[in-house]
């Protein structure tokens, strides 16, 4: 018999407290955060281009080992907002910034340091409850001297907004380079606590937005110019069929205009049934089982300028 009013001693870890805690990823947008996330959780979450502002929600990955549990907090691009849906997504990603244990200005060493990093690192700098951590990404793409150059530009942004930079470190998630060493960094500032989520969480999205996210990706990388960016995806039906381990998904991919929605069902369909076939293959590996996908193409005028539509889309969910 066991006394509920005691601790459980035959336990792994008596107390449950390991080194936990929220670790937010800021930047300006295509500077590698998501990939950076995916490279850490060892598995896809977080869906990647190389067009700008492609995430759109905050997506918290759970990285969890026998000494630490970190929730690593993938955030939206912060960029001057055109519209209402540009604005949402600075809000989301500048939010994730109020309650972190490690807040890190993420920035891409192969491109010039310039305004936008400036902008975001005025709001990191002026986090004051959270270590500092700057993330200098792409370490792949330049050479020792340009990286130290551009990383001392960084940290004097920060300091320049009166933070204090506890830890710098140059990644490559391309390659692999010294991921670890950006996961020993952040581990080294966050407090004992307890685990804040089950140990085999790998994400807190839930399922549907993940399938939205994954079937998005593929519109986004099919497309060019404004199109990727007036892309929203509605995700209506997911049915799982247990007797054969099979999920039909329903979705309805939204662009703004007529000649958009031309250009994503291409000649003959022949585009978006490229687009279906690379988004199933994707959702396989995500649900472990069989997709029939279904996916509509719908115009919903100049969704992206209304604040009502950009809600209804889900983004700025959780603010
Ligand atoms: N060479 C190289 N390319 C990278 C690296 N990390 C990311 N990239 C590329 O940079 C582009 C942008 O990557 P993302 O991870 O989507 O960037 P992001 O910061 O999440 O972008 P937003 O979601 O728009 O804010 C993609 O084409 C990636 O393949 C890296 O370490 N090396
Ligand atoms: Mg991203």
């Amino acid at each position: 018999m066991t006394d509920a009013s005691k601790p459980d001693r035959s336990r792994k870890e008596p107390s449950g407290q390991v080194r936990s805690g929220f670790v937010t990823l800021v930047g300006r947008p295509n500077t590698g955060k998501s990939t950076l996330v995916n490279a850490v959780a060892g598995s896809k979450v977080a869906i990647v281009s190389d067009r700008p502002q492609t995430t759109r929600h905050r997506l918290r990955a759970v990285i969890d080992s026998d000494e630490s549990q970190i929730v690593l907090v993938d955030t939206p691009g912060v960029h001057k907002p055109k519209d209402a849906l540009g604005e949402q997504l600075n809000r989301t990603a500048l939010a994730t910034l109020a309650d972190v244990d490690v807040a890190c200005l993420v920035v891409d060493a192969s491109q010039e340091v310039g305004r936008g990093d400036a902008w975001v690192a005025r709001h990191v700098a002026a986090v004051r409850h959270a270590a500092i951590v700057l993330v200098m990404t792409k370490a792949d793409l330049v050479d020792q001297d340009t990286l130290n150059t551009r990383a001392s530009e960084a940290i004097g942004l920060l300091e320049t907004g009166g933070a204090e930079v506890a830890e710098v470190v140059a990644v490559s998630a391309r390659t692999g380079f010294n991921v670890d060493g950006f996961v020993a960094a952040v581990q080294a500032h966050l407090p004992t606590g307890p685990r804040y989520f089950p140990r085999d969480m790998a994400t807190d999205q839930p399922i549907e937005m993940m399938i939205g996210e994954f079937i998005r990706e593929k519109v986004v990388r099919s497309t060019f110019d404004e199109v990727p960016h007036a892309v929203g995806v509605a995700v209506e039906d997911v049915r799982r069929d247990e007797s054969n381990d099979t999920t039909t998904i329903h979705a309805v991919i939204f662009v703004e205009r007529e000649s958009q929605k031309g250009i994503l069902i291409g000649k003959g369909g022949e585009r978006i049934k490229r687009t279906g076939i690379e988004a199933r293959e994707d959702l396989e590996r995500l649900l472990g089982e069989k997709v029939y996908l279904d996916l509509m193409v719908k115009v919903k005028k100049d969704w992206r300028r209304d604040a009502g539509q950009v809600r209804r889309f889900g983004y700025g969910e959780g603010l």
